[in-house]
């Protein structure tokens, strides 16, 4: 750089952010001056994110804010796992302060010895890690009856992924000996709300976790600490945070989680009980509602999909409303009960756009529309919402829920 260059560019920094540049640019040593003037921060023994950062879980305001939620920011995250800090919370009675060193799991009923493990005894066990996702039954529930919440964060963010640390609950339950009349588990939080919920004991025999790690680490205490279970595929109620113990037993409980609530009730009248399962789901995340695009050109569609059954096989985006489809690109890793990234790149051309994604699992069931979905179910049905959102582009390029 000629001096001349040198002290217009210098004038030209100075304008754009004040001194500090202008020190930066300063003819010493460069290194010099990155020892001596830009000494960072000491080093910390827990991390915590930058100041600038400030992504947030949403909070809905509640009547009784113990019994409440927050929504995980789905359309602002990355990748596949979410930050423990961002997980999505759902607590009936609040969030419980429970001391390893003393809490306890109770395991008894139908077993041949009643047992009690310390948290110590149950990190003895073999331990098992899988990634998978945890979502609510109630995740988009308001969605049912049309578009009405204002972002992706809002509409889906009742489910979140992690790296869930455990014992596998049939090594703790073979410890205890299963008689062969039990075909039921209850299980208990140690929570204001005694959450409980029955599960078959077939399930729990195959892939359930006690779990008292999430992301690498202990729980947080919002997740369950210091153990709770985690259910994969199932419907978020089942996963009992602060589990404090499993009863053995011939039949299912029909505690209030399984019949005033998280059951379907359809259109003639019945209601479907023990749905267990969470179905297929897909969104784009972005672009999606709440966010605006800065003007025509290149966009890549972003989105994630998951199923309670299995592996996604395909995700389909259209950009017409439906009109037509082009298959979109799985990103790997493609883990079963797993969020899955998804991506389409897009021309954007000023036009309004209607966006769309629709995902298939490896069980050939396909997401359904929100037509299709209330053909079946009726419209006073709340829980297991899982049909295809839809995103409006207007040309000035405001994403709206439609
Ligand atoms: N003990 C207890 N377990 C519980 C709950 C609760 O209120 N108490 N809420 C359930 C519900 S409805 C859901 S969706 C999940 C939420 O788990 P998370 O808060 O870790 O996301 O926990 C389940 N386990
Ligand atoms: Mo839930």
């Amino acid at each position: 750089m000629t001096q001349v260059h040198r002290r217009r560019f210098l004038r030209r920094a100075r304008d754009i952010a004040g001194a500090v540049v202008s020190a930066v640019l300063a003819p010493r040593a460069a290194a010099a001056i990155e020892t001596t003037k830009y000494q960072g921060a000491p080093t910390r023994e827990y991390g915590s994110r930058s100041r600038f950062e400030t992504l947030k879980r949403w909070v809905m305001p509640t009547r009784y804010p113990s019994s409440s939620a927050s929504w995980t920011p789905l359309g602002d995250l990355d990748g596949i796992i979410t930050p423990s800090a961002l997980h999505y919370e759902r607590h009936h009675a609040g969030v419980p302060d429970l001391d390893p060193a003393t809490h306890q799991l109770t395991i008894h009923g139908l077993v041949d010895r009643p047992l009690e493990f310390s948290m110590k005894d149950l990190r003895r066990f073999p331990a098992v890690h899988r990634i998978c996702f945890l979502e609510c039954s109630g995740n988009g529930s308001q969605e049912y009856r049309g578009p009405t919440s204002e972002n992706v964060q809002q509409t889906h963010g009742l489910t979140s992924c992690a790296d869930w640390g455990g014992v596998a609950l049939k090594t703790v339950l073979n410890e205890a000996g299963i008689r062969s009349d039990a075909s039921w588990v209850v299980a208990e939080g140690a929570d204001g709300a005694a959450m409980t919920r029955s599960i078959p004991l077939a399930k729990c025999m195959d892939d359930v976790i006690l779990a008292y790690a999430q992301n690498g680490e202990a729980l947080r205490p919002e997740q369950g600490y210091p153990v709770r279970l985690l259910v994969p595929g199932f419907e978020g109620s089942i996963s009992v945070k602060w589990l404090r113990r499993l009863k053995l037993t011939a039949s299912a409980y029909y505690t209030r989680e399984e019949t005033s609530k998280y059951t379907d009730l359809m259109a003639d009248g019945r209601a479907r009980g023990f749905t267990f399962v969470m179905e297929a789901k897909s969104v784009i995340t972005s672009p999606s509602a709440g966010q605006e695009l800065s003007g025509p050109g290149y966009y890549e569609i972003r989105g994630l999909a998951w199923s309670g059954r299995g592996k996604i096989s395909r995700v389909d985006v259209s950009v017409d409303g439906g009109e037509s489809w082009r298959q979109a690109t799985i990103h790997g890793p493609v883990l079963p009960i797993c969020h899955t990234r998804f991506s389409l790149d897009w021309q954007w051309d000023g036009s309004t756009s209607t966006l769309l994604s629709r995902c298939v699992d490896d069980t050939g069931y396909t997401q359904p529309s929100r037509r299709q979905l209330v053909q079946q179910r009726g419209e006073n049905s709340f829980y297991h919402y899982n049909a295809i959102q839809a995103w409006r582009v207007d040309s000035a390029g405001v994403v709206h829920n439609a």
